[in-house]
């Protein structure tokens, strides 16, 4: 029982108790280190890429909640806008904010899917952290910076947004919809270190998957990132899932058939691939 908990304890330490860890260095010179960081992080670039399909309504709201959200960070950051031809004229609407914002909008000739969407968004991006939300405001702007700022830091490759963590969750979902997303969720957990490994929002360091082949296919492309990257620490962070607030889901069934063939994929993947390290995983407490 004892052996169990300490093994638990170990596997997984929160910022605070890294922090404690570490307090003398913080003691010493708090100031100097916060200058040394923001040397350290200046002129970083984040590319967020943000899939759409007859997301309008919602971007023209989302696109500045991230600007003003990530305002404080020491970082240039810009949007990437990948549209699949939306017929409602998202596209149109996403060029006008690039009028006032950091948006570069690519243009696909029709829906082509969303896995795919995000990986032409990162092949097109030069940024050394790139990022996946999706327009529908359900990942909220305010916890980007959360995400975002232990990769500035290098404390984290990849920082996953968890509903499944403390102070995490989802706002309104009927009962089928949690189930299908626990049982999803239950069924990736032997492939990934993290509780939320079905999350569409992420973040990580270019170097991660740099090399690594990522299939098109499907909807959840963090969580290929996360079987197939090179990673060696990734932290969680807690977010609520917000209901969308325009527009109409793009999930369909045949999401739910390639997702239960990837998972088939991965674990092949996982198993002709046993040789590579275990991250060191962290929580953010909340
Ligand atoms: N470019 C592109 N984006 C897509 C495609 N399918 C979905 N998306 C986008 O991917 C994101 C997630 O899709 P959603 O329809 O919100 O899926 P969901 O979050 O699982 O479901 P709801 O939130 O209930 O609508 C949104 O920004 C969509 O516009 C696609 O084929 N091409
Ligand atoms: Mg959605």
């Amino acid at each position: 029982m004892t052996f169990l908990r300490k093994r638990s304890i170990k596997k997984t330490t929160t910022f605070k108790e890294k922090r404690k860890k570490n307090n003398h260095i913080f003691k010493y010179a708090a100031q100097s280190a916060k200058e040394h960081m923001a040397r350290k992080t200046a002129g970083s670039t984040v590319s967020i890429v943000i899939p759409t399909f007859n997301e309008r309504g919602n971007i023209e709201k989302l696109v500045p909640e991230i600007f003003r959200s990530c305002k404080g960070l020491n970082a240039d950051v810009e949007v990437v806008i990948v549209d699949d031809n939306s017929p409602d004229g998202t596209g149109k609407v996403a060029e006008e904010l690039g009028k006032r914002y950091n948006v570069k909008v690519i243009y696909r000739s029709g829906k082509l899917g969303l896995a795919s969407a995000v990986i032409k968004g990162f092949s097109e991006s030069r940024s050394e952290i790139l990022g996946a939300m999706d327009a529908d405001r359900s990942h909220p702007a305010e916890v980007l910076p959360r995400l975002i700022t232990p990769l500035l830091h290098g404390e984290a490759d990849i920082a996953v947004g968890s509903r499944y963590v403390k102070g995490g969750g989802v706002e309104v979902w009927p009962f089928h919809r949690r189930m299908v997303s626990r049982i999803a969720t239950l069924l990736a957990k032997p492939l990934t270190p993290v509780k939320d490994a079905m999350s569409g929002l992420f973040f990580l360091r270019r170097g991660v998957i740099e090399g690594v082949s990522l299939n098109a296919k499907g909807y959840k492309i963090g969580l290929e990132v996360l079987v197939k990257g090179n990673y060696d620490k990734v932290c969680e962070v807690p977010y609520v899932f917000r209901n969308r607030f325009y527009g109409k889901s793009k999930l369909s069934l045949m999401e739910y058939a390639h997702y239960l063939r990837n998972l088939l994929v991965f674990a092949a993947y996982k198993i002709t691939h046993k040789g590579k390290k275990r991250a060191e995983k962290t929580e953010w407490e909340s």
